[in-house]
């Protein structure tokens, strides 16, 4: 199948470009799980939330987006078609409508890491709910640089809002990018920054495979369906492949940590969120990476 990774065209699955593997047979085994989100860097857990809900909490989405005049105005609104050079629509206001939060706030989810963290979990207010266009991607980075200022052990969770494949826009992760050696440096430098605090742009590369041609590791993903989640920790590189398709791809990132510690207080109810962009010019990327001895793409 032929896919975009960044703007980089490519075949999947394929050397470059791998296959994550699911960790539903470890479900029952709390200890398991650790061992492999260690090994890996995430978690793909097929099935977790109900799916009934999930393709509820689309229909009341992109019934929003219909009423926003984003969606093409002819076509089935379930297919989230957009018009021609669509872009992104604006999706804060949806976000908390209750169809929607009983996906990224569901029980499966709240059980899951009161399990997985060995007490109750707490989520964040904000929801980082994405309509992504046509031809958009997200760029390589660590979440730490957007959420770094509460707990060690905050956890994304990606989202499905939709059966999404490869060439629509999913989730990727650079196995390897949270313990190799060849990526101690990056984890020391741009792992460490704040976008708010040192006011940097927080993307490490828009060219994704950049990265494991330099310091290794190897990019995986795979088709997603409604119901399925995958987890990650703040030092796992990750992207999205571009959304080759005229439909826009739906989905959220949520974080949840131990409600015991601390969070970043930019996120929780009340939160500024970030205090920096639209307030002075970030600094470019390829300027940090010069300063932190890193080579500059
Ligand atoms: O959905 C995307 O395009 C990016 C998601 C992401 O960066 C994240 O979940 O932290």
């Amino acid at each position: 199948m032929n896919v975009r990774f960044g703007y980089r065209d490519m075949v999947y699955p394929s050397g470059a470009l791998g296959t994550l593997r699911d960790s539903n047979d470890l479900l029952a085994d709390m200890s398991a799980l650790h061992a492999r989100m260690a090994e890996d860097g995430y978690l793909l857990l097929r099935g977790l939330i109900e799916r009934e809900k999930v393709r509820q909490a689309r229909e009341t989405i992109l019934n929003y987006m219909h009423q926003q005049n984003v969606l093409t105005p002819n076509a089935p609104i379930f297919e989230g078609v957009m018009p021609k050079g669509g872009r992104g629509a604006k999706m804060r206001r949806i976000a908390h409508h209750p169809d929607v939060l009983d996906v990224l706030e569901a029980t499966a989810l709240f059980g899951f890491f009161a399990a997985y963290f060995g007490e109750p979990a707490l989520t964040f207010q904000y929801k980082w709910l994405r309509a992504v266009g046509n031809e958009q991607y997200t760029g390589a980075h660590y979440d730490f640089v957007y959420m770094g200022q509460g707990s060690p052990k905050l956890h994304t969770v990606w989202i499905p809002l939709g059966d999404i494949a490869v060439e629509q826009g999913v989730l990727a992760i650079c196995r390897g990018s949270h313990t190799l050696s060849s990526f101690a440096r990056i984890r020391d430098t741009y792992g460490r920054m704040d976008v708010d605090r040192d006011g940097i742009d927080g993307w490490f590369t828009r060219d994704p495979m950049e990265i494991v041609e330099t310091f290794g590791g190897h990019w995986l993903t795979d088709a997603f369906f409604m119901g399925d989640v995958i987890l990650f920790g703040m030092h796992t590189m990750h992207a999205s492949t571009t959304n080759l398709t005229d439909r826009f791809r739906l989905s959220c990132d949520v974080r949840f940590q131990p409600a015991s510690e601390p969070a970043d207080r930019r996120w929780v109810a009340g939160g500024p969120g970030h205090t920096v962009h639209g307030h002075k010019e970030l600094a470019s990327m390829e300027e940090a990476r010069a300063k932190w001895g890193l080579p500059v793409h």
